[in-house]
């Protein structure tokens, strides 16, 4: 069988090399392979599959769609400031311009998606006898409206895909498995029964290097490893919970090292990325994550790691353990500097835990960079509450030091099955039906949560700092991870990264806002104490 891994930004497909581990282990007989379509260009992608499926001649064939999202609603993204150009931008030109490049990032989007649809399609095609399956983080988050445009028969699934591999090629019956099929005009779809267990998945890795030759183009990257999977957590915007589930399963901490040790030592590997939903998800993940951390160090793995951390839950013992084990850079969703607006989304921590967690890294010599995400304009966002944010701001770069925190302006998008997209169809800002892979001028600026009346003055303060910055355009272009760029300097990918960090254009664009509220504050208090200094005098 064939794991084709669909193109986007480069990544460590991850997720297609977990799927293959565990169908040989359990099916040694079964050949593999894996094709990862991102590492070749645009114009042989359509070869590349038909050559695989010739010389393999596959009896089920594996996509995995990981990436669709082109318009992110962060200011590492280009198209982030494109949009608020065009939406906001006092100078006509500007609007103009950014129109052009509006309607570029539009075609590519669509042609990404196009593209992507057409290898399904050559397989059904070309080679009718083989199954095709499809799964992945786009395809669970769009897999209603993807399923329509893949050929009948294709089987699609939600969520995690080990089982329902499995039970495809044993023939079984995938009624207890999340999974989405068209025939005709009708959608049939499988709930998923007890999700299985992780305690005896791990990465055979010499077994993978043989089936996955293209591997040689991830030696010196960030390796993706899975501690655990499942969210409790509730936050409105999220969609981890619905594609790993609530419950949280975790893998043995000594697996999750060997996995890291094999990379380590066979593949030179010293950058990882746990790709959990959330690497410390409650007080219950502290044993798993405190073994995982004294392994790296019990085994002298001189690694840097990142991952998604709920800063509210470092204690001072796991900061120090995280610094001695290597963390790196790390990227800490704020959100908002104002407990309401932060239990409204359901975000479930407080702000003081937040501050006391970037204590105690402090305290433990953390000596990486913070991106510091903020999600301004979120429901119940005031003047007072945008405050709230640039003064959170000046907390955690008292705490950690300016030359470490870089705010990073990151709007809250609008994904399918999410708590704040049910919230947003009943109050009617969303219609129901509406179909969250059409992008149009109106339906972007939609989905990019940033609504009246205090959208024009955040934006006014984002264009300024923007407009300051040459540098800060796409800062991380597609990363979302300050871990995944190259050591080496020099390399592009790099510069553009140092000159975005460099800008630091969220810090301007906060305290341009900062600046833009004050003065609204004092012309209206002037105009107040006017009003009273003409009324007082006459009563
Ligand atoms: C970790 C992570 C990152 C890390 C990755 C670090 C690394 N070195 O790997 C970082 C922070 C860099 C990142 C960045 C981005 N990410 Co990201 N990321 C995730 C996250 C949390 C986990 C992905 C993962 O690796 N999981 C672990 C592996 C084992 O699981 P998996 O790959 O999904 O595979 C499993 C299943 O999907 C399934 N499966 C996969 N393929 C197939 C195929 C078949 C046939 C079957 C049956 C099953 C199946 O089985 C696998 C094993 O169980 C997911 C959200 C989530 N909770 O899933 C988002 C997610 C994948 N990211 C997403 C996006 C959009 C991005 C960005 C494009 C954001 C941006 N604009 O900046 C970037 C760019 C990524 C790139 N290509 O470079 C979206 C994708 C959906 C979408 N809207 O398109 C997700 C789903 C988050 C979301 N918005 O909801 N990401
Ligand atoms: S934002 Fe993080 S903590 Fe909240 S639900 Fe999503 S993964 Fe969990």
């Amino acid at each position: 069988m064939d794991y084709i891994f669909l193109p986007c930004k480069k990544v460590y497909p991850i997720g297609v090399t977990y799927l293959a581990d565990f169908i040989h282990r359990r099916k040694p007989d079964v050949q593999q392979r894996i094709l990862d379509l991102s590492l070749f260009p645009n114009a042989q992608r359509i070869q590349a599959v038909r050559d695989a499926a010739t010389e393999f001649k596959p009896d089920l064939v594996c996509f995995s769609w990981r990436d669709i999202q082109i318009f992110s609603p962060h200011e590492g993204d280009s198209s982030l400031e494109h949009a608020f150009n065009f939406y906001f931008a006092s100078n006509p030109l500007k609007r103009v311009i950014a129109s052009f490049a509006g309607m570029q990032q539009l075609y590519r989007y669509y042609s990404h998606i196009r593209a992507a649809l057409s290898y399904p399609w050559l397989i059904a095609k070309e080679f009718p006898k083989a199954q095709i399956m499809i799964g992945g983080g786009a395809f669970t988050a769009f897999a209603d409206q993807l399923i329509q445009k893949l050929p009948e028969g294709t089987i699609g699934i939600l969520g995690e895909g080990e089982d329902a591999i499995l039970k495809v090629i044993e023939g079984q019956s995938l009624e207890n498995e999340r999974y989405i099929l068209r025939e005709g005009k009708t959608i049939r779809k499988g709930q998923q029964g007890t999700p299985a267990l992780l305690d005896a998945l791990t990465v055979d890795l010499p077994y993978l290097t043989s089936i996955f030759p293209q591997h040689r183009e991830y030696l010196g990257e960030s390796i993706g490893v899975q501690s655990k999977r499942g969210c409790p957590y509730d936050c409105a915007f999220c969609l981890y919970p619905y594609i790993e589930g609530k419950r949280v399963r975790y893998r043995p901490p000594s697996m999750v090292v060997k996995d890291i040790s094999q990379h380590y030592h066979q593949w030179g590997a010293r950058r990882f990325w746990f790709t959990d939903a959330q690497f410390i998800t409650g007080k219950e993940a502290y044993p798993q994550c405190t073994e995982i951390l004294e392994r790296i160090l019990a085994e002298k793995l001189e690694i840097e790691w990142s991952g998604y951390i709920r800063t509210s839950l470092i204690t001072p013992e796991l900061a120090k353990l995280m610094v001695r084990s290597g963390v790196g850079d790390l990227e800490v969703a704020i959100t908002s500097g104002s407990q309401v607006v932060l239990n409204n989304l359901h975000m479930g921590f407080k702000l003081e835990r937040l501050y006391d967690g970037c204590r105690y890294l402090a305290e433990a010599g953390f000596k990486g960079k913070v991106i510091l995400n903020y999600s301004l304009n979120s429901p119940k966002e005031t003047e007072e509450s945008l405050l709230q944010s640039v003064e959170s701001y000046k907390v955690v770069a008292s705490i950690l030091g300016e030359e470490r925190v870089f705010p990073l302006m990151f709007f809250l998008g609008i994904q399918p099955n999410t708590d704040l997209e049910q919230r947003l169809l009943e109050e009617g800002y969303l219609s129901a039906g509406y179909n969250p892979l059409m992008l149009t001028p109106t339906s972007i600026r939609k989905l990019l949560y940033n609504p009246a009346p205090l959208n024009s003055f955040i934006a006014k303060a984002c264009l300024r700092a923007w407009e300051r910055r040459e540098g800060s355009r796409d800062p991380r272009k597609w990363t979302g991870s300050l871990s995944q760029a190259p050591k080496e300097s020099g390399s592009y990918a790099d510069k553009n990264l140092i000159r975005g960090i460099e800008g630091n254009s969220g810090r301007d664009a906060l305290l341009s806002l900062e600046e833009i509220l004050r003065s609204r504050q004092s012309i209206r208090s002037a105009r107040d104490s006017g009003e009273r200094s003409v009324v007082t005098p006459a009563s």
